[in-house]
């Protein structure tokens, strides 16, 4: 992470003047994964990896961009017509900005200079955090307050219909709202939401397959078709039901012979992962490490087994955390397909677990996993000045 002066002086000598700071978290899903474009439930947490801006307001519409971690700039002129995506990283940017202008928020050109200790293509979130600090960024320096809800809503939509990638409300949510050494429960229907307070004799450790691969978004794209195909499918016989949220592990049982076995086994997923969050959430609030253990490994199977949006590498790590002394459970976390694994481990067990998942699954795999234990952090907000 470069240090709030580093991010000055970069600025400065990039665009000249003094920058206002600000700050968005990348997340870890504890449990829920796929649930929120199913308007189910989700329990993530904010990262201490977070996007950073340096961004002072200028007196056109021009908004330019400058990126510390890649070296790259470009700019986008918000009174010109048909501003349309490039293809790469500054659609998260300008996407952001676009939403926010159709969603009657007029805002100011901006100099913005980021950098991101969020690592890209690992299921943290690198995305979101890009999107929320700069929407966080625009509407400060354009003299708005930030309801965080709503601009947690408008980066999605900048994420869905300028970058493409159907996500759900998740990432932006919770980089927008995280709370301190909590979990946060969401309803990704309601948007109501519940900081859940982490067991101190729990951490929270997420380390790293290093793979990533590379059929991710279409094959997110195709989970969501899926899901989507289930409710069309399952409508005759359980009459209004707007989205997988609505549909029980028995009424989808008595109703499986109207799914095809594919699109069954996905809704098998959503609906029994939505199921496994509402318990989580329970037994978290009563401290039951152990319960709550049970659920993410099951949840892995899961995700595994019926989503199948794990892969061999992941599998592998998981399988190897799982079996580590102290740990109460573990899953893969995040879109899918390569990325991060979280664990819930015993506080006292964390240094072991680290070295030794750390040691195995080099010798399992060849790749060197970087691995963390995290402390829940605070949504967006200015970075201290
Ligand atoms: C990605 C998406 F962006 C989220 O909305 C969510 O669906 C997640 O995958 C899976 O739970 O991070």
């Amino acid at each position: 992470m470069v240090d709030t002066v580093s991010l000055r002086e970069a600025f400065a000598e990039r665009f000249g003047g003094t920058p206002q700071l600000f700050r968005a978290p990348g997340r870890v899903n504890l449990i829920g994964e796929h649930t929120d474009y199913n308007d189910g439930f989700v329990m993530p947490a904010a990262l201490e990896f977070e996007a950073q801006a340096a961004a002072s307001v200028r007196d056109d519409r021009i908004i330019r961009i400058h990126s510390l971690n890649n070296g790259q700039s470009a700019e986008i002129d918000l009174s010109a017509a048909g501003n349309t995506p490039r293809g790469d990283w500054t659609d998260y940017a300008f996407g952001v900005a676009v939403m926010l202008e159709a969603a009657g928020k007029q805002i100011s050109g901006a100099d913005i200079l980021v950098s991101s200790s969020v690592p890209v293509g690992s299921g943290l979130s690198s995305s979101a955090a890009l999107e929320v600090v700069v929407g966080y960024t625009l509407l400060s320096l354009s003299g708005h307050a930030v309801d965080t809800v709503e601009l947690a809503q408008i980066c999605q939509k900048a994420e869905n219909d300028y970058v493409g990638m159907r996500c759900g409300i998740m990432d932006q949510f919770i980089s927008c709202n995280g709370v301190h050494d909590h979990a946060l429960m969401i309803d990704c229907r309601s948007l109501e939401r519940k900081p859940v307070p982490i067991d101190p004799k729990a951490r929270i450790v997420v380390a790293n397959s290093m793979v990533h691969h590379a059929l991710a978004d279409g094959e997110y794209n195709k989970r969501r078709n899926s899901c989507e195909e289930g409710v069309r499918l399952l409508t005759p016989a359980l009459g209004d039901i707007a989205a997988l949220r609505d549909v029980s592990f028995a009424a989808l049982e008595e109703n499986r012979d109207f799914l095809p076995e594919l699109t069954y086994r996905r809704c098998r997923h959503i609906v029994t992962e939505n199921e496994r969050v509402l318990t989580a959430a329970e037994v978290l609030e009563r401290g039951d490490l152990e319960a709550f253990g049970q659920l993410m490994n099951a949840s892995h199977a899961s995700m595994r087994d019926d989503y199948e949006i794990s892969c061999a590498e992941v599998d592998t790590l998981v399988d190897i955390a799982q079996n580590q002394p102290g740990v109460f459970g573990a899953r893969m976390t995040g879109g899918g397909f390569g990325g991060c694994v979280v664990a819930l481990v015993a506080a006292e067990a964390v240094d072991g677990f680290i070295e030794n998942v750390r040691v195995a699954y080099r010798e399992a795999t060849g790749h060197t996993s970087d691995i963390f234990a995290c402390a829940p952090q605070d949504g967006a907000g200015p970075l201290d000045q």
